[in-house]
């Protein structure tokens, strides 16, 4: 990217959130929670969330494994699927994440139900030995 484009882009991110700030106020109660995972040594971390019911959640999940691993929320249906066939890409969904070697994926999840979903890794022989975590939905 040219930096002439780079700083551009720069700029207008920096008015829009100036205006959304001046405008919007943003402290409405979708404001996006933060949360960061991380992989290491085939282990997230940290395995235990606690986010609130129908606020998006701004994922960044970071490998610091020099292996591909994969982030993966849902019900056990999912996770059934996924451990009977486990994709070598996951693209489109923002709750099935591919994680390069040493890389990062960003992804934004909002739950709408209250409970418990777990997110694992289910490349061959990364379940079981506990690469798995869980994401716990509060609210009614
Ligand atoms: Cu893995």
């Amino acid at each position: 990217m040219r930096e002439q484009t780079r700083v551009g882009l720069v700029v207008a991110c920096i008015v829009a959130v100036v205006g959304c700030l001046a405008v919007v106020g943003c402290t409405d109660a979708a404001s996006p929670v933060i949360a960061r995972i991380t992989v290491d040594h085939s282990r997230f971390l940290p395995a235990l969330l606690t986010v609130p019911r129908g606020v998006p959640i701004a994922l960044t999940l970071i490998n610091e494994d020099p292996i591909d691993h994969e982030w993966i929320v849902g019900d056990e249906a999912v996770h059934e699927r996924h451990r009977t066939g486990t994709e070598p890409a996951h693209q489109d969904r923002p709750t099935e994440q591919t994680l390069p070697a040493l890389g990062f994926k960003r992804t934004t999840v909002t739950f709408e139900a209250p409970g418990d979903y777990r997110f694992i890794c289910h490349l061959p022989g990364h379940e079981a030995p506990g690469m798995v975590g869980t994401i716990t939905v509060s609210g009614s």
